[in-house]
């Protein structure tokens, strides 16, 4: 009876967990176009922790880019663009973060080869719960989305 107790548990430990894995979700993804001489480009996107845990996005990486990184754009009081590195993205349960132009954003750095001629870029994001998950961004171009292309 207690072995089969025991398996029971651990069989609904599994269960929960996989759940679990489900609770993060991504959307409205795009990487940044940029002319085939850029080296970094930056990647946008919604991610929801719909889960009952809080999360934490600890690592992102790309077969395009020698390096992501977490950003935040602001300006600073002399009115100058600038850019800081997040280590570690928190994600409260129920909470939704928004990556967009002007604030944060993914940065990737080192670009294998120009973007110009691609259609998408695969993006690996690390949770500390949810685990890996992998998406094919597609890039956009920035005329097209109304915004300007110069900062
Ligand atoms: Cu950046």
């Amino acid at each position: 009876m207690k072995k089969i107790l025991l398996s029971l548990v651990l069989f609904l430990s599994l269960v929960h967990f996989s759940y679990a894995e489900a609770e993060v979700f991504i959307t409205d993804a795009w990487v940044r176009e940029v002319p085939p001489v850029a080296t970094v480009s930056a990647a946008y996107l919604t991610i929801e922790n719909k889960g009952d845990m809080a999360d934490k996005l600890m690592a992102i990486s790309s077969d395009a880019a020698e390096n992501v990184e977490i950003h935040m754009s602001s300006v600073d009081e002399n009115g100058l663009a600038k850019m800081e590195m997040i280590k570690i993205l928190e994600l409260p349960s129920g909470e939704k973060v928004e990556l967009k132009p002007g604030g944060m954003h993914f940065m990737l750095i080192g670009l294998k080869e120009p973007l110009v001629r691609k259609e998408s870029v695969n993006l690996i994001l690390s949770f500390e719960k949810a685990k890996e998950i992998n998406i094919q961004v597609p890039i956009k171009s920035m005329k097209n989305s109304g915004e300007a292309y110069h900062h």
